[in-house]
């Protein structure tokens, strides 16, 4: 029964750029920019560009109504061949912008069914949505997770807004700490495939990410993705204004070796825009923007 199971994990991620490793030389994935709002402040963003729990802060997408991404995505689907996922991950969060954000999955799985749909969030009101995700066939979900220790998570997160109120501090942390962990477990009872992304900064959660390591792993998540901080100063982050720094390729190089063995480690993610089109690395975005694709009639045959 074992491994009939690995056979059917294989085939659910063979296809996905992210999740497979042999996966990103031969399939494709695309991003739409349909989810503007966010509910937390991260210490390293600036809502000026894409959220930096699924991208590379600093640059800025181009924002479209779901009908408009479905049409994006039905010309891209048409013009890639290897295309093969669809992900949402900004430019705010994604599940604090539900209605937009689940009427452009539905317009893919009734157009495209088989494009594999994927989604990033950084967790505050995913087990909200947990239900409709599954509804959806939504089979891989990212959270954005750094701590699991609320005085950490108080440096990290400036403030969670959550049930019309704005919580600061350690409180705040602590509501949004307790909901990723929520919404991990419900991914893990739902079997939805589950990727954590950390954002290690250093003197502030590279220690303890062996310990979030060890927390997701027990948990249920099936991969894990250390991500650099990039914090440049012309950002205007928080972190970036502060002179808070991201880690060397040695240090992060570190980390993901000493939570190797563990459990499956991400080390070919490219950190995305939020409106990224191609194989992770070749960024296609700027042949497919809103003036262009607008014009292009979509070629995707069921
Ligand atoms: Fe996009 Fe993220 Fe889905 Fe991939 S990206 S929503 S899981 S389809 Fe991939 Fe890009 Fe790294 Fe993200 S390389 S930033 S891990
Ligand atoms: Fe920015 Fe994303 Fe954090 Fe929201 S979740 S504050 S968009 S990095």
């Amino acid at each position: 029964a074992t491994v009939e199971m690995d056979e059917k994990l294989k085939e659910r991620i063979a296809k996905h750029p992210c999740y497979s490793e042999d996966a990103h030389h031969h399939y494709a994935r695309m991003h739409v920019a349909v989810a503007p709002a966010c509910n937390i402040q991260c210490n390293y963003c600036n809502r000026k560009y894409d959220c930096a729990n699924e991208s590379r802060p600093g640059v800025v997408s181009e924002l479209l109504t779901p009908e408009e991404a479905a049409h994006k995505v039905l010309v891209i689907a048409g013009k890639i061949p290897q295309m093969t996922v669809l992900g949402i991950a900004g430019p705010g969060d994604p599940l604090a912008n539900p209605e937009k954000t689940f009427r452009t999955f539905e317009l893919i799985a009734d157009k495209a069914p088989d494009i594999k749909l994927c989604l990033s969030t950084n967790g505050l009101m995913l087990t909200e949505y947990v239900d409709r995700i599954k509804q959806l066939n939504i089979d891989h979900v990212t959270i954005t997770l750094n701590t699991i220790d609320p005085e950490i998570g108080a440096q990290i997160y400036s403030w969670v807004h959550y049930k019309r109120k704005r919580y600061k501090g350690v409180e705040g942390a602590r509501i949004l700490l307790e909901k990723q962990m929520e919404g991990l477990q419900a991914l893990k009872e739902a079997d939805i495939l589950c990727k954590v992304n950390s954002v290690m900064i250093p003197g502030i959660n590279d220690q303890h990410l062996v310990e979030v390591n060890k927390f997701i792993r027990e948990n249920g998540a099936f991969l894990h993705n250390i991500m650099p901080l990039i914090s440049a100063p012309e950002h205007g982050t928080h972190f970036g204004l502060t002179g808070q720094r991201g880690p060397s390729t040695k240090e992060l190089k570190e980390v993901q070796d000493q939570c190797a063995g563990n459990m499956k480690m991400m080390r070919h993610c490219r950190q995305c825009r939020a409106d990224a089109v191609g194989l992770l690395g070749e960024d296609r975005s700027q042949e497919f923007t809103k003036d262009k694709f607008l014009e292009m009639a979509p070629e995707y045959n069921l």
